[in-house]
């Protein structure tokens, strides 16, 4: 639909509109979360922005590593993580945050702080962010216990507490995903506009898929169960066509792509690393939360995702997540791995 030459349709559903319609089945809420909700899409429309600018800036940068008004650049990973903080502190709504780029969790000051706790990966897929290909914002927010004495404990939560979660994709087009735990709806950017518009509304994953999307380069060094189940994507025994392999290195494009054509998205545990290379808080979690919002399964190989509960921020674990029945294949290989012992 081309929104913008549809210049008075001033009724289309913006997702400011959506998380107000779907505040008003609280009726005890506020409005705060609506507020969070906008400061993070104020930080995807500025992340979107400048990694859209990103080729352009390195051109001018070229010189001396300065851009065209002479400040220095840079990086966009590091640029995005102060985007996303100072927005998300600004938001008045936070009390803690954890990113994938700061080692430490960041205690909001008391003046400005309320009640949400919000988990970010506010640029992944960095191996792909210097060749320009699909880049994104992965987000999880939960409700603190206490407001006025947060501690780490508050944030190390099983996924299952999250309230919301969704990822922003920076690819052909800017698309935000959220589920606010009923259901899960994608907002595709109207630049001229700079409104998230429902273009995606309530998505359900394929029950079953024809792709499957892994890192293969890592196969020497996967368990069983694992190789048995890439080896029965390929040569499959029930009389099936094989899946096709897409891998983009890119967990939100990864994983978008799982979720509206279906099929499995797996980083696995090997011998080299035994949690996986994915974090749970910020990058297993609300992937897993999407995924079972849209009817789909998250799995880490001995337990269902978002009832893991981290022990530490930055914490890893092996994921398996996508279309319901491809799930459940390898959770039966796993089974099966664990009867056999
Ligand atoms: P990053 O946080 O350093 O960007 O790493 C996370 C990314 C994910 O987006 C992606 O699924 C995975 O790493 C790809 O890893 P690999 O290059 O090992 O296949
Ligand atoms: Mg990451």
């Amino acid at each position: 639909m081309d929104h913008a030459a549809d210049a008075h349709r001033t009724d289309l559903m913006t997702i400011t509109r959506h998380v107000l319609n779907e505040q008003t089945k609280y009726p005890e809420s506020r409005g705060d979360f609506t507020i969070l909700l906008n400061h993070i899409v104020l930080g995807c429309k500025f992340v979107c922005s400048s990694v859209s600018k990103a080729g352009l800036a390195k051109l001018f940068g070229l010189a001396g590593e300065t851009n065209i008004q002479g400040e220095e650049q840079k990086k966009l990973d590091v640029l995005s993580n102060e985007v996303f903080v100072k927005a998300l502190i600004s938001s008045g709504r936070t009390c803690l945050l954890v990113s994938e780029e700061d080692e430490e969790a960041i205690f909001v000051d008391q003046s400005k702080r309320g009640k949400y706790i919000v988990v970010f990966d506010p640029l992944d897929g960095s191996s792909n962010i210097d060749c320009g290909v699909s880049i994104g914002t992965i987000f999880g927010i939960y409700m603190v216990k206490h407001k006025d004495n947060p501690t780490i404990d508050d944030v190390l939560q099983p996924g299952n507490n999250l309230i919301a979660a969704g990822y922003c994709m920076y690819g052909s087009s800017c698309t935000l995903v959220l589920s606010t735990g009923s259901g899960v709806n994608g907002f595709t950017l109207d630049p001229s506009l700079g409104e998230f518009i429902l273009t995606h509304p309530d998505i359900k994953i394929p029950k079953k898929g024809k792709i499957y999307s892994v890192n293969e380069g890592n196969a020497k060094n996967w368990d069983e169960p694992t190789r048995k189940f890439v080896e029965k994507c390929k040569f499959p025994t029930d009389g099936s066509p094989p899946k096709s392999l897409r891998y983009i290195g890119s967990m939100v494009a990864d994983v978008h792509r799982t979720l509206l054509y279906g099929g499995i998205f797996l980083y696995p545990a090997d011998k080299k690393s035994p949690n996986g290379k994915l974090r749970v808080l910020y990058e297993v979690f609300p992937m897993s939360y999407l995924m079972e919002q849209a009817g789909g399964q998250a799995f880490t190989g001995k337990q269902r995702a978002l009832d893991l509960v981290p022990g530490k921020i930055h914490e890893r674990s092996p994921v398996f997540l996508g279309s319901y029945d491809d799930v459940e294949e390898i959770k039966a290989l796993y089974a099966a791995a664990g009867a056999a012992k």
